[in-house]
């Protein structure tokens, strides 16, 4: 039976990182490109993005968290900690899918997967305040939450400045992809960014996780692309009044078959499941 695990979040403190490997080099050569995804289980590319590029989706967010009075006009953190509902009003105002499709980003997707993608609907456009654990992610992989197929890659951007002592960011567990799919069991001391019911999010325990944990400072223009089986999880916000800002989605071949979380924004998901119930 799935034991219940109570720990507070983990706060990475007393972990030690190494940083992200850089894919950069690797990005015109399919070979090497496949290489270093299946050893490490993820690609990291700074500066892949010219940070203009982002425009169309960072000015929308900004605008959207200063209208929630999250932040202030000169970008920082008013002190306000966002609800759940915010959460998900913000990520309906930015406008994911237009970006995405772009050409430079459809171009991109293609090198990653070597084929045509498919972008799943689902973008997860995340503002993280400083001291506001709870709403971070616990340590799991995708391949529990989008179960239709082990051949999607998680593409993560930042959207603001983020570093283990200042916003935080994103840890993954190198090559932990390759022990394929593990045991995730609720974390009650988190909650989830985006659904309105009190929902406990699912994860794996930290003591678990044997391989050692990476992570970069990162900033607008770089692209974290990573492996359904990859364990990941949230950083926590260290900063005084910095926001930290990210979007993420999920890729796939265009010829396999879409899940509903593929084929749905995030707030149809929830529309979806609470008709359910
Ligand atoms: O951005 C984060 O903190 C976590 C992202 C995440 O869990 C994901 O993209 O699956």
């Amino acid at each position: 039976m799935a034991g219940l695990s109570s720990d507070l979040p983990d706060e990475g403190r007393g972990t030690t990182f190494v940083p992200f490997p850089l894919a950069n080099e690797c990005l015109h050569d399919p070979v090497r490109l496949e290489e270093q995804f299946a050893r490490d289980g993820l690609l990291f590319f700074r500066g892949l993005l010219d940070p203009c590029e982002l425009d169309a989706v960072s000015e929308p967010l900004r605008r959207a968290l200063e209208a929630e009075q999250i932040l202030d006009e000169r970008g920082h953190w008013t002190g306000t900690v966002p609800s759940n509902l915010v959460h998900r009003r913000v990520n309906d105002q930015v406008p994911c899918a237009e970006f995405w499709a772009s050409e430079r980003m459809v171009g991109l997707f293609e090198r990653f997967l070597g084929e045509p993608a498919f972008v799943y609907r689902s973008t997860v456009v995340r503002s993280y305040v400083p001291n506001d654990p709870v709403y971070l992610t616990p340590i799991h992989q995708d391949s529990f939450y989008h179960r239709m197929n082990d051949e999607f890659r998680t593409v993560w951007l930042p959207l603001s400045e983020a570093s283990l002592d200042t916003t935080g960011g994103i840890a993954i567990a190198l090559g932990s992809h390759r022990a394929g799919p593990r045991e995730h069991v609720p974390q009650p001391a988190y909650r989830s960014i985006l659904t309105l019911d009190e929902l406990i999010p699912l994860g794996v325990v930290p003591d678990s996780v044997k391989e050692p944990w990476a992570t970069s400072a990162v900033a607008p223009g770089d692209v974290l692309a990573f492996h359904p089986h990859a364990l990941h999880r949230s950083l926590p916000n260290r900063s005084s009044h910095g926001v930290r800002l990210s979007m993420d989605t999920r890729i796939q071949p265009a010829r396999l078959p879409r899940s509903f979380s593929a084929t749905h924004t995030v707030a149809e998901i929830q529309r979806a499941k609470a008709t359910k119930f």
